[in-house]
């Protein structure tokens, strides 16, 4: 979500100091953020979603309670044009057993380049372009290919995507 992250790097600008004009313009910011992917969250619907923008905004590419091993091939829930393009993605999956969501940099790859676990507790991802895939590196804005509902033992410490 983000919420702790943005406030420290607004706290670090605010230190560092920058004019209270440019603190103030990134907490709008922020605002703006958390209620893009609030005001999209349904509650727990066992279901994970896409968004070609930020902030859970522009257009849904996709949602589906199952795995899809190629988001640029004709079938399942993400097709074509959905590959490399997604920029925020929610998790409202239902808790426990497989409940973890993993974004893949490729499709049917699973860990092998790069993947991103998205927690149902954190809910939400609304900016893919700060997090980057583990065991890999680059930003995670569109570019996912691929993902798979696990189990958070499969997702080493520094997978997690906020
Ligand atoms: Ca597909
Ligand atoms: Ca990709």
């Amino acid at each position: 979500m983000h919420k702790m992250g943005t406030a420290v790097a607004a706290l670090a600008l605010a230190a560092a100091g920058l004019t209270g004009t440019a603190t103030t313009a990134q907490a709008e910011n922020v605002r703006a953020q958390e209620a893009g992917c609030s005001t999209a969250w349904p509650g727990r619907d066992g279901y994970v979603r896409a968004w070609k923008d930020v902030n859970c905004g522009g257009t849904l590419l996709g949602l589906t309670q199952g795995d899809d091993i190629n988001w640029a091939d004709g079938w399942g829930q993400f097709q074509g044009s959905d590959n490399d393009n997604a920029s925020s993605v929610m998790n409202s999956g239902y808790l426990g057993g497989e409940d973890v969501v993993a974004f893949y940099r490729n499709a049917g790859q699973r860990y092998q380049d790069g993947f991103g676990c998205l927690a149902p507790g954190e809910l939400y991802a609304d900016w893919l372009g700060d997090n980057y895939y583990y065991g890999q590196g680059s930003s995670m804005n569109d570019s996912i290919s691929s993902h798979a509902w696990v189990y958070s033992t499969g997702c080493p410490s520094g997978s997690w995507i906020t």
